[in-house]
């Protein structure tokens, strides 16, 4: 006993994420977990601005807060490290019973270096920016600066360190964005000398293994890729960049670590060379393959959703969803329209999602996000989130073994279809109580709050012939696949108790079931049990 009490703390077990059949799971204290985000505003990182940010998660249901610590902040005088913001969000964090994701605004934040130190910034020569054609310096620091690197990484390093001290036990901190929104806006790569003599190089022998199809020849990166090759080298040069700090953080400290992008139109097909419509180097679906390559210690390439398009949210969930890159969205708009789409997400197997701006900072990020900046932004997210929270780990446990899927309604409000083995989930929307209604008049008319798509539904085959179905403003019907025979012999209204037990609160039945099951504004959890009559 005496030797027992001598002993440290037991540390929890870190979480880490790991993939089975093309799928994954971010395992917390060894199990599954979901991350139901709430990503704070840009400037919410000092204490004084903490409190409107854990009000607004609160109010979202949200069990992790996204929150950036930036490289000024904590290194204004190079070499002295402050990390007194991070054990006050830490602190709080744990007290309003949230874990954290913590974002690095070190050398690119939106490409920029605005969240540099300013002995970085006012150090050029130190501290070189990407050069053009012309020789004339950008905005944007060059991944070629050799002491910008070592920079970045001792603090990145010092930030990790102290968070191994800090959370070893608790795990508070869930995951670590190494960056943000990396890559240069309207110039294609560093021209400077020594970006110049890198991409005269060979292009490296484990960019060339990962690409699909085979690369051609060997060579340098015009040699292979042509039109493409600028954009390909840049982002080779910012990935490496990124993958040596990661890799000396996680050497410290190894937690997952993800880069995020600021996407480039996902339903160009095939992606055209760059041409100034996206930030060239950044982590786009068409280079996850680089960052890959020259970044192995960067577990995620994860999308940041601002177009709410739902061909282009679709998109994006199937290209940044692979069997080698779990799907993870740490930042989606908070404009009402995207709320539908945490369906697909977690439908989908995502481990986690998180609107962009969830904190009462009196800032509206309109255009990007909604006008509103009080409690009205939280709304359709919390609407999906309430559902999701008290099944949280068994939803990432069913997602993680294949058994989810889910969608969000179309901007054509035309109907769905998901299949399951055995069985298929019709989806329509804007019906009125008759659905498809053949009589006309006020039966043909849409359910009124229908105007807008705002739709959507995420199912789990909990058993082979049993269904959780979660959405609002959706009809339902679930039907035996095609070409075998079945029925819907149960639908129960109910929910899952704290001890994860399903309760029951109503069956459906006549109306309605009649027409399909009709999930109203405020979304509902049905179990439905299915089945086959016996051969007569
Ligand atoms: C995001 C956020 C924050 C269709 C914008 C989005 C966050 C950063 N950038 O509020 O700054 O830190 O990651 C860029 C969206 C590009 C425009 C897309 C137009």
């Amino acid at each position: 006993a005496a030797s027992l009490a001598a002993q440290p703390a037991l540390s929890a077990e870190a979480p880490r994420l790991v993939s089975q059949n093309g799928r994954h799971a971010l395992l917390v204290d060894g199990k599954p977990f979901l991350i139901l985000g709430a990503q704070a505003h840009n400037s919410s990182n000092y204490p004084g601005a903490l409190q409107p940010v854990w009000a607004a998660a609160n109010d979202l249901k949200a069990n992790t807060v996204l929150m950036p610590v930036a490289w000024e902040q904590v290194e204004p005088v190079e070499g002295r490290f402050d990390f007194s913001f991070v054990d006050t969000l830490v602190k709080q964090a744990r007290a309003q019973k949230k874990r954290l994701v913590i974002l690095w605004f070190g050398t690119w934040k939106n490409t920029s270096a605005q969240y540099t130190p300013e002995w970085v910034k006012l150090d050029p020569k130190r501290f070189p920016f990407n050069r053009d054609r012309d020789g004339s310096s950008n905005y944007s620091l060059s991944p070629f600066g050799a002491e910008t690197l070592k920079a970045d990484k001792r603090a990145f390093v010092a930030l990790m360190g102290h968070l191994k001290k800090l959370d070893s036990t608790e795990r508070t901190v869930l995951m670590v964005q190494v960056e943000n929104e990396v890559g240069t806006y309207g110039l294609v790569r560093d021209f400077s000398p020594a970006a110049q003599a890198a991409f005269e190089q060979p292009v490296p022998a484990a960019v060339l293994a990962r690409q699909k199809p085979k690369a051609a020849a060997t060579g340098t990166w015009r040699e292979v890729y042509g039109d493409y090759a600028d954009e390909y080298f840049h982002a080779w040069a910012i990935a490496r960049y990124i993958g040596e700090i990661a890799a000396a953080g996680k050497a410290v400290y190894d937690l997952p670590m993800y880069v995020n992008n600021a996407l480039r139109n996902p339903l160009e097909q095939p992606p055209k060379p760059w041409n100034k419509d996206f930030a060239s180097g950044g982590p786009t679906w068409d280079v996850i393959d680089i960052y890959k390559a020259a970044a192995p210690a960067v577990d995620i390439v994860a999308p940041d959703i601002y177009n709410p398009e739902s061909a282009q949210v679709n998109a994006n969930l199937r290209l940044f969803g692979r069997a080698d890159n779990a799907l993870w969205v740490p930042e989606i708009g908070t404009k009402p329209a995207y709320g539908r789409f945490l369906y697909a997400m977690l439908g989908r197997g995502a481990i986690g999602v998180s609107p962009f701006g969830i904190d009462y900072f009196d800032y509206s990020n309109h255009p990007l996000g909604a006008t509103a900046t009080d409690k009205t932004i939280v709304e359709p997210f919390e609407r999906v989130y309430r559902m999701f929270a008290p099944i949280q780990r068994q939803w990432a446990q069913w997602a993680f073994d294949g058994k989810t899927q889910g969608i969000g309604e179309g901007d054509d409000r035309k109907p769905q279809q998901l299949d399951f083995p055995g069985w298929s989930a019709k989806l329509t929307y804007r019906l009125g109580r008759f659905g498809e209604a053949a009589w006309g008049g006020e039966f043909a008319k849409p359910a009124a709050g229908t105007e807008e798509p705002g739709g959507g539904a995420a199912i789990a085959q909990i058993a082979p012939d049993e269904f959780l179905v979660i959405g609002h403003r959706v009809r339902v019907r679930m039907e035996p696949a095609e070409g075998t025979k079945g029925m819907m012999l149960r639908a129960e209204q109910g929910r899952f108790d704290a001890q994860g037990r399903w309760v029951m609160e109503r069956v459906w039945n006549g109306d309605q079931v009649d027409y399909g099951l009709n999930l109203p504004a405020e979304p509902m959890m049905l179990k439905v049990k299915m089945g086959r009559p016996a051969q007569p």
